[in-house]
């Protein structure tokens, strides 16, 4: 099982982090990072930082010639805008920190409930891990997964869906090699499929931003190519769909999670809701629909991975009424630079979040120390069960 751990404050001096867990001979090169690391800055709505930080991933151990070597990979991105010095010894003559204190909480933020309970009466070290630049680094973490995922025919991609209530419109026949085609001719502003809501989407983000506001959305994720049976039935703990729903909410500002068509199921009677079973020598065992998203039972049935996560508006423009920690008197949060919309963000590290728990859930499978004995096991396994019982 692969094990995922950062370190690092949003204005400290560099974002860490350790994967664990991955087989040998992995190919993975630093340019392998590239490509998701500008998908998880872009997108309109977004503050001046980005345009601060280039993201550039160092890999410290873990890859030896280019193929990872089955030691714990570490990976480093440099923070330019490192202002957060708090965490440095003050200057000896300095009588007062050098850094303005932050005593009021924002709301909507891990601020009040955070300097409670560490006892803070200074918001920062607070907002600092928990701001979503952390999820640069596992986004990064996710990139030697994707290339293990890849090598074994599973490919995925995260898409934005809505924005301020505005839905897309996913056109029915695609795959993820379609959409992952579409975001690609149209990925200046928006990661979505759909041409004709991103003057929509746009138009809301500005008003939003006049008005000091913010707004959430909806991300989509698919993976394709993967097969039955991953995570298991057998235990709550094991199951994918608790594993996926947990990474998702995992990440800043997410506050729902549905697996495939969830929320429809539950307000429809079960011959609607439900996905039929079919059998035939060419495509073996699949379902005509694909209502459960490629999930039952907590296992994978091998249709198509759909998941989707839910993000409020994030809440560094909103500066709602709060209270002053110091003094116990009503007051305004200071002007902290934010993102309007951060929902474009969120498609690729939702993408990320999802491709290390499969391929998490892969390796509990398959196991194996090299990516070779990992192939040649989940090829006897696609064999076997390609057929049905009673087949030769
Ligand atoms: C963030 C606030 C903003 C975002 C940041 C996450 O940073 P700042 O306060 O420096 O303007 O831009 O996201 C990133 C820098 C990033 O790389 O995603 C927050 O509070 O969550």
């Amino acid at each position: 099982m692969l094990k995922v751990l950062t370190a690092g404050e949003s204005h400290g001096k560099a974002l860490v982090g350790i994967l664990e867990g991955m087989p040998a001979g992995v190919p993975l090169v630093p340019e392998d990072f590239i490509g998701l690391m500008e998908r998880r800055q872009s997108g309109y709505g977004r503050g001046p930082r980005r345009l601060l930080e280039p993201d550039r991933v160092e890999i410290l151990s873990g890859v030896w010639r280019g193929l990872t070597i089955g030691s714990p990979i570490a990976l480093l991105i440099w923070n330019r805008d490192h202002r957060f010095a708090v965490l440095e010894p003050p200057p000896l003559e300095a009588e007062e920190p050098t850094e303005a204190p932050l005593t009021v909480p924002l709301p909507g933020h891990a601020d009040l409930a955070g300097a409670l309970k560490y006892g803070f009466d200074d918001v920062r070290p607070v907002r600092e891990r928990a701001s979503a630049r952390e999820t640069a680094i596992r986004a990064a973490l996710s990139v030697p997964a994707r290339r293990l995922l890849q090598e074994l025919g599973v490919e995925g991609v995260g898409f934005v869906v809505a924005v301020g209530g505005q839905a897309a419109r996913v056109p029915a026949r695609a795959t993820v090699a379609s959409i992952r085609a579409s975001l690609d001719r149209q990925a200046r502003w928006f990661l979505t499929p759909d041409a004709r809501i991103v003057p929509v989407w746009k138009r809301l983000i500005d008003q939003a931003r006049r008005d000091g506001d913010s707004l959430g959305g909806v991300v989509e994720v698919w993976v394709e190519g993967l097969p039955p049976g991953l995570g298991s039935h057998v235990d709550p703990a094991r199951r994918l769909d608790t594993r996926l729903a947990a990474a998702l909410m995992g990440i800043q500002a997410v506050r729902a999670v549905e697996i495939g068509e969830g929320i429809r199921q539950s307000s429809l009677p079960g011959r609607q809701a439900l996905d039929p079973i079919e059998f035939s020598a060419k495509r073996g065992w699949h379902r005509p629909s694909n209502r459960a998203g490629g999930i039952e039972g907590g296992m994978t049935t091998g249709e198509r991975l759909v998941v989707r996560a839910f993000m409020k508006p994030v809440p560094g423009p909103c500066r709602l009424p709060s209270v002053d920690l110091r003094t116990g008197r009503p007051a305004v949060p200071a002007f902290y630079r934010s993102d309007t919309c951060a929902v474009d963000a969120l498609a690729g590290v939702a993408e990320s979040v999802v491709i290390l728990e499969l391929a998490s859930a892969l390796l509990e499978k398959f196991g194996g120390d090299t990516l070779e004995e990992l192939a040649v096991a989940l090829e006897a396994y696609r064999r076997r069960v390609a057929k049905f019982a009673g087949s030769a």
